[in-house]
């Protein structure tokens, strides 16, 4: 039988307790990701390769739901703010809540058919993630963006169809604030 049990979650640094698993992605794992290349390669070689996102879980054996955090660190390439992969849930029926904690971010999401949301990730939203939606996070501030994560376990992440094309809008600052534009790179 599964026991109910209290999970204490820092806000600001993403510490999950107990933790059952983790990941760290790092810049040089994330060139896909981003658009100029050779400015990623620039800030790898000269900043030690930074991390750029860590995933703290906790997931209890034969649970139907499981959640996290995910811990973005402040940064651009170029203008472009630190992301995360993005992906779309292998199963089309299951959806995602992001409940940002300390921070500032924007959730980027684009439905299967192409139609682009967007969702200010402030402490104290929860975001409504629907089935179907690819999702990506971004740090948009000048601090670490914190959000609890909670998910059906067999959602799954489908992350090929976004590495390859890319989404259609980037979330740039190009010295004048935030804007959203066209992903030149979006391969339709
Ligand atoms: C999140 C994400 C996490 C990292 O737990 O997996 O923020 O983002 P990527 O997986 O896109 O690199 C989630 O949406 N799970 O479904
Ligand atoms: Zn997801």
């Amino acid at each position: 039988m599964l026991l109910p049990e209290g999970v204490l979650i820092n806000g600001m640094t993403g510490a999950v307790s107990p933790e059952t698993g983790k990941y760290t992605k790092r810049l040089s794992e994330l060139s896909e990701v981003f658009q100029d290349r050779a400015e990623l390669d620039r800030q790898v070689a000269e900043k030690g390769d930074p991390i750029v996102y860590e995933v703290v879980e906790y997931k209890k054996e034969g649970s139907d739901i499981f959640f996290g955090t995910t811990t973005m660190e402040p940064g651009n390439v170029n203008g472009e703010y630190y992301m995360t992969r993005g992906h779309f849930h292998q199963r089309r029926d299951m959806g995602e809540v992001y409940y940002t904690q300390s921070g500032h971010g924007v959730l980027l999401l684009e439905s299967r058919d192409g139609r682009t949301e967007v969702v200010r990730m402030d402490p104290g939203v929860c975001a409504f993630i629907p089935p179907d939606w690819a999702h990506r996070s971004i740090n948009v501030g000048d601090e670490k963006l914190v959000f609890v994560w909670v998910c059906n376990v067999e959602a799954g992440h489908d992350y090929g169809d976004i590495l390859k094309r890319g989404m259609r809008k980037l979330v740039v600052d190009r010295g004048e604030g935030l804007i959203l534009v066209d992903n030149p790179r979006f391969a339709d």
